[in-house]
């Protein structure tokens, strides 16, 4: 099989820098604290895969107040052309977005979710021309109503989807391109995305569905042969990452970036 390409290039990413704190941020995880040292290289690490796909970073500083701060990915959604500066649902992540706007402000056209609205970009999957909003314990029906009326403006097609015994949509569902999909096996809503092909990830490689095709690569967590084996068999080059600190902190590889 030929390797994937893609059309849809990302140039750009944001990404932050853990902090000292990190091992103080929300986490349902009993895999123990995160060692920063390690931490910090496995970061590095990642950085550096974004610069293999082809990304420009930007790289903020870390910011101790913030523990979680690193998982960028949940304070804001990006395209090209435009930004929306989330809500995260969880009062510790709030004031998150205010570096997060700085930084896009001279960049994009922002728009912004309102209270009571919550939304964490985790639960924002774009799938070309569509985007799928899911409604979990940190995004309200509030916050997915506000951010369909803004992606409609830009014409694009928006689904909710509800997402059950996960942290959010994207813990459990992403799109690697070409209409595949990969899902876990237990996803309550695998019925609303079945016009795609489905990869299913086995309850013993859960983590592993956080997978992040950038470009001309899948980023792939290490420690899940079966995942990768089933995303190669497709045709897509692998990167394959230590994540095992952000894992500790319920955070996987698409949180650690915002991409466009
Ligand atoms: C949190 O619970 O908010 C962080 N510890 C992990 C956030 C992970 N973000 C993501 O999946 N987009």
């Amino acid at each position: 099989m030929p390797v994937r390409k893609t059309k849809n290039m990302f140039t750009k990413a944001i990404v932050k820098r853990p902090a000292k704190t990190f091992a103080h941020g929300i986490t349902t995880s009993s895999l123990g604290k995160p060692d920063y040292t390690l931490t910090l290289k496995q970061h590095d690490a990642y950085c550096e895969a974004l610069i293999k796909c082809g990304l420009e970073l930007t790289v903020l500083e870390a910011a101790p107040e913030f523990p979680d701060s690193c998982f960028v990915e949940d304070t804001a959604v990006v395209t090209k052309e435009f930004g929306v500066i989330t809500r995260p649902g969880d009062k510790s992540r709030l004031d998150e977005t205010e570096a997060i706007e700085k930084t896009l402000n001279p960049l994009l056209q922002l728009h912004h979710i309102e209270k009571p609205g919550t939304l964490e970009g985790g639960d924002i999957m774009q799938v070309e021309n569509k985007f799928y909003i899911g409604l979990s314990g940190r995004t309200n029906l509030a916050g997915a109503k506000q951010l369909s009326r803004i992606l409609a403006t830009y014409n694009f097609d928006v689904y909710t989807i509800p997402v059950c015994n996960m942290l959010h949509f994207k813990t459990g569902v992403n799109y690697l391109g070409d209409n595949n999909i990969i899902l876990h096996q237990s996803f309550c809503s695998a019925k609303d995305l079945s016009n795609y092909h489905q990869i299913i990830v086995e309850p013993d490689e859960e983590y592993a569905a956080n997978v992040l095709r950038i470009n001309d690569y899948v980023l792939v967590p290490a420690g899940f042969p079966k995942i990768r084996a089933a995303i190669e068999s497709l045709g897509y080059q692998t990167i394959v990452l230590e994540l095992s600190e952000f894992q500790k902190m319920d955070g996987g590889l698409s949180c650690l970036s915002l991409r466009y």
